[in-house]
């Protein structure tokens, strides 16, 4: 297996909605042993320690919650995620997922610079492809692949150079779409993948169609996870729960194949929130899918008796 730098980037954002919590994601990561379990595949890991928003005066804004902190975020993010990904393989603890609009266009600077396509999997039980204008919540947690694809309305935040092209970005697990969101995605090629094509055809042959068209562009891959991915069955702590969500062994087979690939560049661990965890079971939950995504495998748990 091949070894990765790991910088480890914590991202304690909760400006993206109103319910709180996510801000101590990063800490619950570090509990829950994502260092140590990235470090028992044989990686190497540096915790790089938390992200400081930048300080920005934009106004209130009647709508949009926390404008001018998520403004800040996205640009201490995307420089953080752009210095990161030229070191190694960032994997930012969120934080909500406002994050992205951050982390993502930093890894577009860096993939803009290294003359690749970037390429992006989100996997969600939203499509978080809002703008600030046709947001009903106001929550910019809504938003990032709205941002990242260059869509209008983004007043004040960097300015979208290059963005995401829609080809090149797959959602998988979708169950909860706005009608503004499934209006604007339907004119759009971005390939979205349902829970109920999910449960046709199975989560692995949507998944390797889009991997194909990365390893063939040559692209680089960023991946952002959300927990409510994952049934709130399995992965509770999380401010919006949508029933339906994936499973465990669909969790795990998605990290096992995007580790086989070695496409994944980057990855994003977003709106864990651990005030709504159960002893910690969702942050474990999310470090052993970051863990299936670097190369664990569970016959390789030495402790694991079958
Ligand atoms: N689409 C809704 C709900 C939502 C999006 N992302 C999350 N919830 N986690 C909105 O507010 O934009
Ligand atoms: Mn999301
Ligand atoms: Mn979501």
């Amino acid at each position: 297996m091949t070894q990765e730098t790991c910088i480890l980037v914590g991202a304690p954002v909760d400006s993206g909605k109103r319910r709180t919590g996510c801000l101590m994601g990063p800490d619950a990561y570090r509990t829950a042993g994502l260092a140590r379990a990235l470090t028992d595949l044989g990686h190497r890991v540096e915790d790089r320690g938390n992200v400081v928003p930048n300080r920005n005066d934009t106004p209130d804004h009647p709508k949009l919650h926390a404008l001018a902190e998520t403004i800040g975020w996205t640009e201490a993010l995307a420089e953080a995620s752009e210095a990161a990904m030229k070191d190694g393989l960032p994997i930012f603890m969120g934080g909500d997922h406002s994050l992205s609009l951050g982390t993502v266009l930093g890894a577009m600077r860096h993939a803009d610079a290294e003359g690749r396509p970037l390429f992006v999997l989100w996997l969600d039980a939203h499509s978080d492809y809002h703008t600030p204008d046709s947001t009903d919540s106001g929550n910019l947690h809504g938003t990032p692949l709205g941002y990242v694809t260059g869509r209008p309305g983004f007043d004040g935040f960097p300015a979208i150079e290059n963005p995401v092209r829609h080809d090149n970005i797959a959602i998988i697990g979708l169950r909860s779409v706005d009608t503004p969101e499934r209006d604007a995605l339907q004119a759009t090629t971005i390939q979205r993948v349902d829970m109920r094509e999910i449960d046709e055809s199975g989560i692995a042959k949507p998944l390797t169609a889009f991997l194909e068209r990365v390893e063939a562009a040559n692209g680089m891959l960023h991946v952002s996870l959300d927990v409510d991915f994952l049934d709130p069955a399995v992965a509770p702590a999380v401010g919006t729960t949508v029933p339906g969500g994936a499973t465990i062994r669909e969790g795990h087979l998605v990290m096992e194949m995007l580790h086989d690939s070695g496409l994944m560049t980057s990855l994003d661990l977003v709106e864990l929130n651990p005030f709504l965890d159960e002893r910690g079971r969702t942050a474990q939950v999310m470090v052993e899918l970051a863990a299936s995504a670097l190369g664990r495998r569970v016959f390789d748990r030495p402790t694991r008796a079958y």
